[in-house]
């Protein structure tokens, strides 16, 4: 697979993303680059590296499932059994693989924020909270809970926004029944107490 050019606007790299994860996934993608830049501005951090991330965070989605688990087995990542059992959580995973293959992504702080942006993980690094959050908020979610107050905390206490998505994500899973993975049920914990 050879890897594009990443040119400033990053036209290749949209035109590809929405031929690949198809156009509401990628006005999702791009709601998420433009809140990502934000909260970036908001915390410090490099704003086109935030908006990069969020471009991309999604760009695994168009895989079908024995695609997300041969493409992870392949880069050597392991896969646990409830990944296995419920492949779609692979996207992120598979899409920290992608960013680098396709995308030609190198740099490792983009390649963790994809890898850890459904489950978080405890301890987060700046950019890692930032995609994490940007992913729940940005302008095109409607139908999450709480939506009001986690966006306007994002800005005010981003530790605090994460403790209430990761609430919410798990009142949801158990509602449905759903398998949760033991990372989700670690960053909720670990932001709790934070
Ligand atoms: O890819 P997106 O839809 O933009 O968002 P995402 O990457 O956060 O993934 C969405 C879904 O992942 C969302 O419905 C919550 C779900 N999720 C997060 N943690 C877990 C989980 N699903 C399962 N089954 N188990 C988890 O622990
Ligand atoms: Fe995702
Ligand atoms: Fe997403």
């Amino acid at each position: 697979m050879g890897s594009i050019v990443i040119d400033e606007n990053y036209e290749n790299c949209r035109k590809i993303l929405k031929d690949s994860i198809g156009s509401k996934r990628y006005i999702h993608s791009i709601g998420v680059s433009n809140t990502a830049a934000c909260l970036a501005m908001r915390y410090g951090y490099e704003v086109k590296k935030a908006y990069l991330a969020g471009l991309l965070h999604d760009c695994a989605k168009g895989l079908k499932d024995v695609q997300l688990i041969e493409t992870v087995e392949n880069a050597g990542i392991d896969i646990s059994p409830l990944e296995k059992d419920n492949p779609e959580l692979l996207h992120s995973k598979a899409g920290s693989v992608i960013a680098c293959e396709k995308y030609g992504i190198e740099d490792k702080e983009i390649q963790s924020a994809i890898f850890y942006h459904t489950t978080g993980k405890p301890g987060m690094t700046v950019l890692e909270k930032i995609i994490f959050v940007a992913d729940y908020i940005e302008p095109n979610r409607t139908d999450l809970p709480e939506l009001d107050v986690i966006r306007k905390t994002a800005f005010e206490d981003i530790d605090m926004a994460i403790e209430m998505i990761c609430k919410n994500t798990l009142d949801h899973l158990k509602k449905n029944g759903s398998a949760i993975d033991a990372t989700t049920v670690d960053t909720y914990e670990y932001y709790r107490r934070r």
